[in-house]
């Protein structure tokens, strides 16, 4: 079986149902993750789902250096795979967002790259795009990674164990993703007057809003280059037709259909959604040499 690098490239190669996948990490490692064929055109690695409140984020350094959590469900995919992947190949990271009232957003930044542990797995992250507010380019760029007995942060208190998780605390977060998942109507806030749980400050610029569900994944920057052009492309032809729809005075008539690309057939080298529970989304015994 030919393995792929992330989903990006198992998606050019004909993979177009969003589900589980082996993709083969740098180190040649074969990795089981979920593979998001539809949001924005597709081609996402997930590296982070949090839906249901099923899995405990609230781990060591180890867990979150190595992964954990289920493939099918919830998960982190470990900062080890975050720094090889990255070093690897210029990555965009993209968060989805949902909120308990059914609201979606999103945020896009280039240029994502973990360092690895000797660094405390250092974020770098660029420019923000998107509709959910900046969280992450100002305030967690360059921060280290804390767990809740590894206090990496710039608070005089721990932040990883304020809110029962890792990420790139400063002091502590405008984004906390990783944190104590709270149901509909829960209050996230702690002892002491702090705020724990699933937060993006910038999108109701309140700390007291956790969110019902975030993915966050990873697709090369050169494959969203080429959808951004190709959208750019589709709006000024929308543009275009709009305007030349106005000039003519036609009625704008409902177009008959859109184009469906029609089902890719999956070549037989490609691997295929993988069946099944697996307790862990991470290593398997294969490696591919
Ligand atoms: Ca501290």
């Amino acid at each position: 079986m030919m393995f792929f690098p992330d989903c990006d490239e198992l998606q050019l190669n004909g993979v177009n149902i969003s589900g589980v996948y082996p993709i083969r990490l740098p180190d040649r490692r074969i990795l089981n993750v979920w593979c998001d064929t539809t949001t924005a055109h597709g081609g996402w690695t997930v590296i982070q789902r949090r839906f249901d409140g099923s899995v405990n984020f609230e781990r060591d350094w180890e867990d979150y250096s190595f992964g954990f959590g289920n493939v099918n469900t919830e998960y982190w995919i470990g900062n080890e795979i975050l720094y090889k992947m990255t070093h690897y190949k210029n990555y965009t990271v993209r968060f989805d967002l949902w909120d308990w009232e059914d609201g979606y957003r999103y945020a896009e930044y280039d240029n994502f790259l973990v360092e690895g542990e000797k660094s405390q797995y250092m974020l770098h992250i660029g420019a923000y795009r998107g509709t959910a507010g900046d969280a992450m380019s100002s305030y967690h760029n360059k921060q280290k990674f804390s767990t809740p007995e590894e206090d990496n942060d710039r608070w005089f208190m721990n932040c990883a164990q304020k809110d029962h998780a890792g990420w790139w605390y400063q002091a502590c977060g405008q984004a906390s993703l990783n944190g104590q998942y709270l149901h509909k109507g829960e209050s996230n806030l702690g002892p002491g007057g702090v705020y724990s749980g699933i937060i993006w400050f910038p999108w109701h610029n309140d700390y007291a809003h956790p969110l019902k569900r975030v993915e966050i994944k990873v697709k090369s920057y050169i494959q969203v280059k080429i959808d951004r052009e190709k959208e750019e492309e589709m709006q000024r032809k929308e543009r275009e037709e709009l305007r030349r729809r106005e000039e003519e005075r036609i009625p704008n008539s409902d177009k008959n259909s859109q184009d469906s690309d029609g089902a890719t057939t999956v070549g037989a080298t490609v691997p295929s959604l993988v069946e099944g529970t697996t307790d862990t989304p991470f290593y398997t015994d294969d490696y591919d040499f």
